[in-house]
């Protein structure tokens, strides 16, 4: 059977609600639905399946991408099994949970939180950072002082098992960010295996675009687990973690962050689109431009993007095999195996 037949079909069953969430295909540039204006979601590893449906409640009823992917994420933040995602995300080394976040609209509206503390929804707080303050950008205390004048709960976000794995780190304190670490420390969820048997998850970001064909983003993660207290990674810099330019499309990114912001990837990856590239094209050259920069640095790090365009085409690309992201439209719902450089 052709590689685009076998596309259609898995496409087609995946139409049919049989997905299973271990039908994964390899994507390429020639595979891409044509889809118009007809609402699109996608995000990043295997638990962007829940928090796509979560985005399509909204989306599947015309309802702005703005709304959807701040609903979409409030999934995994919320989810204590999940230890690279708000509540029960890993600490950093003095065993607080920091956290990172941002959302950008069709409008070049944007937000951020960065080392937030405490607060379950660190995605709510920058969209309201967004919505009703002059500013872009509130870290730390400030964040949180704001969060909670504007009726957020404080809570304890360290769970008994994020924090029995920062005591075992303890044993050693050694800071080596590991591919795919989150895998190794994620309890499996049910039909959420990766082939090999690992479990994938990681900072979710996603980007959609909604049945009026504006696009919006929203990326939000506990950032590299074990971290010096302050660190802030790529997640909530819009640009490094996100870009939505609602000419073009919209990009995300996942992994050590640090790469990520040298090279403003998800701008990048916009404006790589912008220049005719498409999503996948476009991916695949900003993780060849970190690999550039650093060769022998690059094969011992995971950095993973996802991009849409306005269009409705979308694609992903990684430096190491392993990374997925999750797909949502009215014809299918399926998840994709990035192809990688390594
Ligand atoms: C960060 N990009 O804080 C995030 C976390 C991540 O694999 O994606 N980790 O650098």
């Amino acid at each position: 059977m052709s590689t685009r037949r076998k596309f259609l079909q898995t496409s087609f069953l995946g139409s049919l609600g049989l997905f299973t969430g271990k039908k994964l295909m390899a994507q390429s540039d020639t595979h891409y639905p044509t889809i118009k204006n007809e609402p699109i979601v996608l995000s990043t590893w295997d638990f962007g399946k829940e928090a796509n449906a979560e985005a399509w409640t909204i989306l599947g009823k015309g309802g702005r991408a703005l709304d959807a992917v701040e609903a979409g994420v409030k999934i995994p933040e919320a989810d204590s099994n999940n230890q690279s995602v708000g509540y029960g995300g890993l600490p950093d080394r003095d065993g607080r949970v920091t956290l990172d976040a941002c959302i950008m609209d069709e409008n070049y509206n944007c937000g951020s939180v960065m080392c937030l503390e405490h607060i379950k929804h660190p995605i709510s707080v920058a969209r309201l950072v967004m919505e009703k303050t002059p500013h872009v950008i509130l870290a730390g205390d400030g964040a949180l002082q704001f969060a909670l004048a504007n009726g957020f709960q404080k809570e304890n976000l360290l769970t008994p098992e994020s924090e029995k794995a920062w005591k075992e780190w303890l044993k050693t304190s050694k800071y080596e960010p590991i591919i795919n670490i989150e895998n190794k420390l994620h309890k499996p969820a049910p039909g959420g295996d990766m082939p090999g048997g690992a479990n994938n998850h990681d900072t979710i970001g996603m980007i959609a675009m909604d049945a009026s064909g504006n696009c919006s983003g929203a990326c939000t993660t506990s950032g590299m687990a074990f971290k010096l207290h302050g660190r802030v990674g790529d997640s909530p810099v819009i640009g490094a973690g996100l870009y939505v330019d609602n000419e073009i499309g919209a990009a995300t990114a996942t992994g050590v962050g640090e790469e990520v912001v040298r090279i403003v990837g998800s701008h990048l990856v916009v404006e790589l689109m912008r220049q005719g590239h498409a999503p996948e094209a476009a991916c695949k050259k900003a993780v060849e431009r970190i690999i550039s920069r650093n060769p022998s640095k690059a094969k011992t790090l995971q950095i993973g993007f996802i991009a849409l365009n306005k269009k409705g085409q979308y694609g992903g690309y990684a430096l190491q095999k392993g990374f997925t992201y999750a797909v949502r439209t009215g014809k299918e719902e399926k998840l994709v195996q990035a192809k990688s450089v390594y």
